[in-house]
């Protein structure tokens, strides 16, 4: 039901889809996900904790315990209500600003502050999330590499990368597009469009309408749905991933949302950036707008809310002390990760390098 009313969808013509009005109306219950009211309150949950810990790395990046960090305030519903439609086992390639899916799609909270905390050995752990990509835009490739492997193994899994709007305007996505396209893989193009790419606005990034109908040219379907809409955001990926399982292809999925934040704990939008614009966003804002949601249902009170902060606190502080107790790499480590037998010179390399770090190993 769901997959047809999408499969009309043109990003030409078609308003942006959204389920969930920023007052907290259902306004197309056609397109609900089938949750129960205590799935609701989980995503909630999931919200109010990811949020609070965004705001915890970045003071930890201030008080200089974490590395630079891209804070995904704004766009928890795009990472949250993608990833609950997504099997553990399909992949996940994410960009720079993923706490959000990485959390839901099962990385710990501690693994993934290791990484950002500088130590590689963040990467290693058993969820099916790939390291973040830091060029921009270069893995919606990997994304359509891996999932053509997925197809000619003729294994169900599918992949999906997560970019931004500025990814949209990179060589490498149009050749991903393309790819996905004429291959008719199963993986989707997820685009947050968060409205800025650092200092470049939206309406400097293209002339295109919408980010949504660069699918076209690639004969895949391109929607563009309310990013701060969890059910709507849930809809159209349940959408995508049913399409890519079947066999049908890929689907690119746009986002539309906003970051609320600097572009990282090393940038300060003040600069660039008119605050009103924050305030005219706030209102569509993803928490307020399910938590009006649930309100009207009688699913939220203050009290509740207050519970899920003082549930959230303590585990964020453990996952903190955990991370910053991880053994740290020893930079010989570089070597270690891309050949099975080290080619003599980097043999030659290493020894050198770890003259300088006898203690290492
Ligand atoms: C190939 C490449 N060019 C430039 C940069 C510097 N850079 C880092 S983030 C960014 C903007 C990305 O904007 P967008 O794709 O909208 O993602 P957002 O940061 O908004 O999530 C740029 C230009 C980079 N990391 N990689
Ligand atoms: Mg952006």
């Amino acid at each position: 039901m769901t997959a047809s009313l999408l499969n009309d969808y043109n990003p030409l013509t078609d308003e942006m889809v959204q389920v969930l009005s920023p007052e907290g109306e259902v306004v197309r219950p056609e397109l609900m996900p089938n949750w129960s009211n205590e799935q609701i309150k989980e995503a909630y949950a999931t919200m109010v904790f990811l949020r609070m810990a965004d705001t915890k790395i970045s003071k930890l990046q201030r008080q200089g315990r974490c590395g630079t960090y891209a804070s995904i305030e704004g766009q928890e519903a795009c990472q949250i209500g993608s990833g609950l439609m997504l099997d553990k086992k399909d992949w996940v390639f994410p960009a720079f600003r993923e706490l959000g899916i990485s959390y839901v799609h099962g990385m710990p909270l501690d693994t993934f502050l290791v990484y950002w905390m500088g130590n590689e050995w963040g990467s290693n752990h058993s969820a099916c999330v790939a390291p973040p990509s830091i060029p921009v835009g270069s893995h919606m490739l990997h994304a359509a590499g891996y999932a053509w492997a997925m197809k000619m193994q003729k294994k169900s899994h599918i992949t999906i990368s997560y970019f931004g709007d500025g990814a949209t305007s990179e060589g490498d996505f149009y050749e991903a597009l393309n790819f996905a396209g004429v291959f008719k893989i199963p993986t989707i193009l997820f685009c947050q469009n968060n409205q800025w790419a650092i200092s470049i606005p939206r309406s400097r990034q293209t002339a295109a309408k919408t980010l949504a109908q660069k699918a076209i040219a690639a004969g895949i379907p391109g929607i563009q749905v309310d990013g701060m809409d969890l059910f709507a955001v849930a809809a159209v990926t349940k959408f995508a991933v049913e399409r890519a399982r079947n066999g049908e292809g890929a689907t690119l999925i746009e986002a539309v949302a906003y970051r609320f934040g600097n572009h990282t704990t090393s940038d300060e939008a003040k600069k660039y950036r008119d605050p009103a614009e924050i305030e005219q966003w706030r209102p569509r804002d993803p928490m307020i707008r399910l938590q009006k949601y649930l309100e009207k249902k009688g699913l939220w009170t203050a009290a509740w809310e207050e519970e899920l902060q003082a549930a959230a606190e303590p585990k964020i502080a453990e996952a903190v002390e955990k991370a910053e107790n991880h053994p740290v790499q020893t930079p010989a480590e570089i070597f270690d990760y891309m050949f099975e037998t080290l080619p003599p010179a980097l043999v030659e390399q290493k020894t050198y390098l770890q003259s300088f770090y006898p203690e290492a190993h």
